[in-house]
């Protein structure tokens, strides 16, 4: 079978010329050795971040895993700049990584197209494995982008589309480093990077050794050296370091976050900071928020209903706390509120299990959240009322909000309308 598929490419195939003399295994294995250390980096903040939205309480999406449930534990409220950091890294990263990779498969497209697609049985599992890595790595990339930009344009949640992505490129990932590992360390000895980087276009010439038919038979002159083209690449990833950076790091640095359109709507005075999604775009109604608004906190005796003067002539504790958003911005204010720790025992459960806040918001992911026992007790937790000295603004969730220590940002409910404490048993 392996010989008749030989004897038969399809028509053009023979054709294809890649002429490159770029191409070849130590290129391919530098740039396979960045995405070896980082790519990691970006899927254990990813897989991270699943387990931050507390899938033991049915929040995490998809709600249902099935064998590829994660081991979940309770996601630390310290420190408080946790989630910004792993969520950051795993948007950030990658974002950053996009130009190395497009690099790389550019570097082993011949490969692609090579005839016969396989010559065992090991090689056609080897060939299901690429095809997991690279539809993976690019389906979550595509989806990636397209949630941070517009989020669900596509006809399937994103959530769920994205946790699956990242299974089918996990397996490929470990089955393409597995078998290719020492191949890389070998091809990495090929050629000295430092005479790499003293090599002209003029002088730039296909690469000593080859593996797997990367090296061009019939090489075209040079028109790039392969320094220039590193340098094309991590000029590449550097220019989208600098486009995305400052949605995090915050600053004069957050007007050059062009790759953000969403966490760059702001507003004004000490609520001048990015805004998710408008009381308007969220429906609520202003009136539903003034004079008549309460908090009803429930789970002990008796139901315990509050207005906001009540709320500010508790004891008011002061943290200065990040927003970080699954999309990758954050920010960090200075929040004022009643700690909810005392709001647990003003509702009679002093040792709460785990606290189901809602929204006066209606319907939609967003209007309702299940926090942590941890989550509930750490002394900076609160249901804020003022933000940098300052009433919350209306889009900030007046009344009052929710506001804790390394949550991801979706969990920090607005205009919270109750909280139900659920106790320990
Ligand atoms: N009720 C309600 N709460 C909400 C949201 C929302 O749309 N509705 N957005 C959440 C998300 S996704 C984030 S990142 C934060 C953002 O808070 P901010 O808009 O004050 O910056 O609020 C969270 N709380
Ligand atoms: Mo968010």
């Amino acid at each position: 079978m392996w010989r008749w598929l030989e004897a038969h490419p399809p028509p053009g195939a023979k054709n294809l010329r890649w002429r490159s003399p770029l191409r070849g295994p130590w290129l391919t294995s530098v740039l396979g050795l960045v995405l070896l250390v980082t790519l990691p980096v970006v899927t254990l903040t990813g897989l991270l971040s699943y387990i931050a939205y507390g899938p033991q309480f049915g929040q995490a999406i998809p709600a249902d895993v099935g064998w590829f449930k994660l081991p979940t534990f309770d996601w630390p409220s310290n420190p408080s700049w946790l989630y910004r950091l792993t969520q950051g890294l795993h948007v950030g990263l990658g974002l950053i990584l996009v130009p190395v990779v497009l690099a790389k498969l550019w570097s082993v497209i011949p490969r692609l197209f090579a005839w016969p697609p396989a010559r065992s049985f090991a090689q056609v599992l080897e060939r299901i494995s690429l095809l997991m890595l690279v539809g993976g790595i690019l389906f979550e990339i595509v989806t990636g982008v397209l949630n941070i930009q517009y989020d669900y344009i596509f006809g399937f949640s994103f959530y769920t589309a994205h946790y699956w992505g990242a299974w089918v490129f996990i397996v490929g990932f470990v089955v393409h480093i597995s078998l290719k590992i020492p191949r890389m360390a070998a091809s990495l000895k090929t050629m000295s990077f430092r005479t790499v980087l003293r090599t002209n276009r003029a002088d730039t010439e296909v690469e000593p050794t080859d593996i797997d038919g990367l090296v061009a038979v019939d090489p075209a002159p040079a028109t790039i050296s392969r320094r220039g083209a590193l340098a094309v690449v991590g000029g590449g990833a550097m220019l989208v370091a600098i486009l995305t950076a400052g949605q995090t790091l915050g600053g004069f640095t957050r007007q050059f976050a062009l790759l953000l359109p969403r966490g760059r709507d702001s507003g004004s005075g000490p609520n001048d900071f990015p805004i998710n999604r408008t009381a308007t775009a969220a429906g609520i109604d202003p009136a539903s928020t003034g004079e008549q608004w309460r908090v009803t906190l429930g789970g002990g005796p008796a139901p315990v209903v509050l207005d906001r003067a009540m709320l500010a002539a508790m004891p008011q504790h002061t943290a200065e706390l990040p927003i970080a958003c699954v999309e990758g911005w954050s920010t960090t204010e200075t929040w004022t509120g009643v700690r909810l720790r005392d709001l647990a025992r003003t509702a009679g459960v002093p040792t709460p299990r785990l606290a189901r806040v809602s929204s006066l918001e209606r319907g939609g992911a967003f209007s309702r959240a299940t926090l942590q026992a941890n989550q509930v007790t750490n002394p900076d937790a609160l249901l804020a009322l003022r933000v940098n000295g300052a009433d919350l603004s209306l889009d900030h969730g007046f009344p009052a909000r929710i506001i804790v220590p390394a949550l991801p940002g979706v969990h920090n409910t607005k205009w919270v309308a109750s909280i139900e404490f659920e106790a320990a048993t």
